[in-house]
């Protein structure tokens, strides 16, 4: 049995000797039929694994047989890769999530948010495959045998448990291409004192791949180190707006790191076809308990690329990703309309974000912290990022937009007049297209706004009852509709900057109170659950004023019947504070008010006195007399009522009061 597979596959590999020798100009480096390879990445970590892919992607001498996850997040990962391949239009290559989470290595930057996306989420986007990243790769060299090139591009954990769990497949591996190690150049063309990353990471995994007599092909630092992609380069790589262009781009401004991407992993890639930018040298490699690989006796091991022609290979980089097509950019938007007047404080704040800190940071759908181009009062802001239009029913998706997308968990309703406000600076585009996803009727409406001023800070509200979808049905935006994520889009070519977004119900005409300076916290206990959304000691009450109201429980901590509200983080207080809310008190006419920093034991107390009794009202408690420092932190509101009363409290905001 043995003896005949054996017999067999060396008739196979006679067979390919014939078929390649003999098809007419067949050459090193020119097979005109296309290289069969499996990539496995650690897409996430560094953004060269990010062009690996898109390389792949792109390249005509490659036949991209699936993409494989490694190195801890490995399904975030994989999500990233379908979403990436769905946009190119190969959203047919599988994708197999790495079973190793090891070595744990966290996502950088804001690359999380690529794969939190509702393409990705509501499955229009390819999914990873059922299959583990080790059982496909070794199903693929089994039905195969000899055809497929692996190309390993982050820690070799994934390789090293296929083939120890696996030792039949070795023979099977046309090829093994790695980004890894380094020889006699280490990081910035420095010596060789500090291991190569991917080698470092899981050393153990490296050792058996380095031992196993499988074909190696090494990219290790000597012939990657100093390939730096230049603002220059970055530019015209993007300039080619195209499907994958525009996914790279997206991912290296979630990357948001200030230096210059360094191209390592591309260069594994273009081996499997091209070595001509290269110096090839067979050496044998070892690899030390601390991942350093170094020259060995004996037997070469290795096809080891031990230098480059670093500006022709950047050049010929940049023109394949420059010349990539087709070029997709976004067409004129419709539903224009004007921006209008912001009158005075909200009837109600549904939801507000102002960026000053991290404590809703899960829901920022799209864009990344800004602190250096801030509105005046703010330390930090949202930048846009190239994103898909979260419309994928009626939108373009084919484009991408520089967006800042923030989707308010867990979807309030709407009152009668929803407004939305903001601040925004633009460049390179005087259009904002402003979009609303309606939970209720399971669709999106946009309005846009043209000639914006450019290159300053700018406020704005809008009518969000002016929102229709984009061919022109749907209706104006209903009293009780769940909303959800609040949407800026802007032509890709362009940086938007949003701050300050706040969706309210527009204040009555007797209104004299102005709009607030700051928001701290909004309380309408309409959706969400007790506990997560809105933690603190109270129960929630269908009788509210709008929507669900919180009612107060026996705390015999705080000294009787009370409301304890956690405001989910810490929220700092401005130059003044104001606390309104509708309530409706049974059993007494007073409550204590105390705001806390629950953590510092500190607590400001106002005492109300003369309140309505038995039906809704609203009262404004004011804390001056609580001399509250600018500053200060808070992440407690504390109603305690006399015994025996009882308190249903509503639309509670913690704000900073405007000038009139
Ligand atoms: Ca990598
Ligand atoms: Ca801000
Ligand atoms: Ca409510």
């Amino acid at each position: 049995m043995n003896l005949l597979r054996r017999a067999l596959a060396g008739a196979a590999v006679i067979c390919l000797f014939f078929a390649l020798a003999f098809r007419p100009g067949a050459a090193e480096g020119q097979a005109s039929e296309k290289i069969p390879i499996i990539l496995d990445c650690d897409i996430g970590t560094d953004i060269d694994d990010t062009f690996a892919v898109a390389l792949a992607t792109i390249s005509p001498e490659l036949d991209l047989r699936g993409i494989t996850t490694v190195s801890g997040d490995t399904r975030a990962r994989a999500l990233m890769v379908c979403r990436l391949l769905s946009a190119a239009g190969r959203g047919q290559v599988p994708v197999a999530v790495g079973a190793a989470e090891k070595p744990p290595q966290a996502l950088r930057g804001w690359q999380g948010q690529y794969a939190n996306h509702p393409a990705v989420h509501n499955k229009r986007t390819a999914q990873p495959i059922k299959e583990s990243a080790v059982e496909f790769i070794y199903n693929k060299l089994k039905a195969e045998p000899g055809k497929i090139t692996l190309v390993a591009v982050g820690p070799l954990s994934n390789i090293a448990q296929l083939i120890t769990e696996h030792p039949d497949c070795k023979p099977w591996i046309k090829r093994l291409a790695i980004m890894g190690g380094s020889v006699r150049v280490g990081y910035n063309n420095q010596p060789p004192i500090q291991a190569e990353f991917n080698i470092r990471a899981d050393a153990k995994a490296a050792q058996i791949v380095f031992t196993s007599g499988i074909p190696l092909t090494v990219a290790p630092l000597d012939a990657t180190t100093m390939l730096k992609l230049d603002e220059a380069m970055l530019r015209r790589i993007f300039s080619a707006h195209s499907p994958v262009t525009m996914q790279v781009q997206a991912l290296w401004q979630l990357w948001d790191q200030k230096s210059a991407p360094i191209m390592f992993d591309p260069v594994a890639v273009t081996l499997c076809f091209n070595e001509s930018f290269c110096k090839m040298e067979d050496l044998h490699l070892d690899v030390d308990d601390k991942g350093f690989t170094r020259e060995g006796k004996g037997k070469p091991n290795a096809r080891v690329a031990t230098a480059i022609k670093q500006d022709e290979y950047l050049k010929w980089f940049v023109d394949r990703f420059a010349a990539d097509g087709p070029k997709t950019l976004p067409r004129e938007p419709g539903n224009v309309t004007t921006l209008i007047p912001r009158t005075g404080m909200p009837n109600r704040v549904h939801v507000f974000e102002d960026y000053e800190t991290d404590i809703e940071k899960r829901w920022w759908m799209s864009g990344k912290l800004e602190t250096a181009n801030v509105p005046p009062g703010s330390k930090r802001a949202c930048r846009g990022v190239v994103t898909q239009d979260f419309d994928g029913a009626t939108g373009d998706v084919k484009t991408m937009y520089t967006a800042v997308i923030f989707n308010p968990v867990p979807g309030p309703p709407m009152g009668k007049n929803p407004r939305l406000s903001f601040r925004y600076w633009l460049k390179g585009t005087d259009t904002l297209r402003v979009q609303i996803y309606s939970l209720s009727n399971n669709y999106h409406r946009h309005l846009t706004l043209t000639k914006l001023p450019q290159e300053k800070w700018e406020s704005g509200t809008v009518d969000m009852t002016a929102a229709r979808r984009p061919d022109g049905s749907g209706g104006p935006l209903s009293e009780g509709e769940r909303i959800d994520d609040i949407q800026f889009y802007a032509d890709p070519r362009a940086e938007l900057l949003i701050d300050d977004i706040v969706l309210y119900d527009a204040a009555p005409p007797e209104e004299k109170r102005p709009f607030p300076k700051n928001f701290q916290f909004t309380g309408t206990f309409d959706t969400g659950a007790q506990g997560k959304e809105w933690p603190g000691t109270f129960e929630f009450d269908k009788k509210g004023y709008f929507g669900r109201a919180a009612k107060s429980v026996e705390n015999p901590e705080l000294g009787g019947p009370a409301i304890r509200l956690h405001l989910r983080g810490e929220r700092t207080l401005g130059e003044a504070t104001q606390l309104f809310f509708r309530y409706n008190l049974t059993g007494a006419d007073s409550m204590r008010v105390a705001l806390v920093n629950s953590k510092g034991k500190e607590t400001y107390p106002v005492v109300v006195k003369g309140l309505t009794k038995a039906k809704w009202a609203e009262t404004t408690v004011d804390f001056g007399e609580a001399k509250l420092k600018k500053g200060l932190k808070v992440d407690e509101v504390h109603v305690v009522l006399p015994k025996g009363a009882e308190l249903l409290i509503d639309d509670l905001l913690l704000y900073e009061p405007g000038s009139p």
